[in-house]
């Protein structure tokens, strides 16, 4: 089963398509493009507390006070702004007062949240910026030391395009495995960012399990198809996650990485083979098991 979607590319350049295909799940992995990718339980800073006309600073300024966590916003430069005010993103539109507080820079600024409680293992934001080309926006996640742990080319991977919006944007975010993350950086032309969103959970088989369970009780993770399907695919889709578990737990890991592929194929919102579960969970879920597969060495 798991050869489903390979099996599309058994034809004459087959590998060059396999590679393709393969680096194009390795990058997106790693790369958050809706908020409900950063698993449960999220975080989020609104900076509603910075309702004021901007402050033109480059910090640091402690952003964590409405969710009790030490968090300091900083910036490479001293006409970066932080609170409430109108932001020209050229062909992307524009930020006003209406997102009640945010955070921009300028041309080649670089925006760094520092988490100084602790590393996190998933964060992100709603950002946008000022087109130019396929430029614009790169978001970065370091460890303790300042080594580079992912740095990923929004504007090359994901850009964003919101013609003339107001308050407009997406979500770009980074999900590690491991909760090693002590800062986020954003470098972008004009670059803004509001609902700044972290998580703590690690992507273990019993972390992923957990969330399963907790996703079913709060209803946000049910089975897909019609009658009595529904159920029988949830049933078989849990069943790949606790024989991963076991074989992991047994030593074989080659197989659990087998498993946890057969249940990111049936999650992962492609319709071949078709998805068994949906919900709101499914995409923090989706995230999870491919940094399960990272952190096992599966990928
Ligand atoms: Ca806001």
């Amino acid at each position: 089963m798991k050869h489903v979607r390979e099996a599309r590319f058994l034809v004459p350049g087959f590998v060059a398509l396999l590679m393709l295909s393969t680096m194009a799940e390795r990058l997106s992995a790693e790369l958050a493009t809706v908020s409900s990718a950063i698993p449960a339980p999220a975080i989020v800073i609104d900076f509603s507390q910075f309702s004021g006309s901007f402050t033109n600073t480059s910090g640091p300024v402690q952003i964590g006070g409405l969710v009790g966590e030490e968090i300091a916003w900083s910036s490479s430069d001293s006409i970066s702004v932080i609170g409430n005010g109108n932001y020209g993103l050229l062909s992307n539109g524009s930020w006003n007062q209406g997102r009640s507080g945010y955070v921009g820079g300028f041309v080649g600024t670089t925006m760094r949240f520092t988490f100084n409680d602790g590393p996190v293992a998933s964060v992100g934001g709603f950002v946008n910026y000022a087109p130019a080309g396929s430029c614009c926006l790169t978001i970065v996640a370091l460890a303790n030391d300042n080594t580079v742990l992912e740095s990923i080319d929004v504007g090359v991977l994901a850009p964003i395009s919101s013609p003339g919006g107001i308050n407009e944007g997406g979500f770009r975010g980074i999900v590690r495995p491991r909760a090693d993350i002590a800062a986020f950086e954003v470098t972008g032309r004009f670059a803004v960012l509001d609902n700044l969103t972290f998580s703590r959970t690690e992507a273990t088989i019993e972390g992923l399990i957990t969330m399963v369970k907790q996703a079913l009780v709060n209803g946000t993770l049910t089975g897909a198809g019609n009658g009595n399907s529904a159920n029988g695919r949830l049933k078989a889709w849990l069943n790949m996650l606790t024989a991963a578990q076991r074989l992991i737990e047994s030593g074989d890991v080659g197989a659990a990485c087998d498993q946890l592929q057969d249940a990111y194929l049936f999650v992962d919102g492609i319709s071949r083979p078709p998805d068994f579960v949906k919900g709101e969970a499914v995409p923090a879920l989706a995230a999870m098991i491919q940094a399960a597969r990272r952190e096992l060495g599966c990928l």
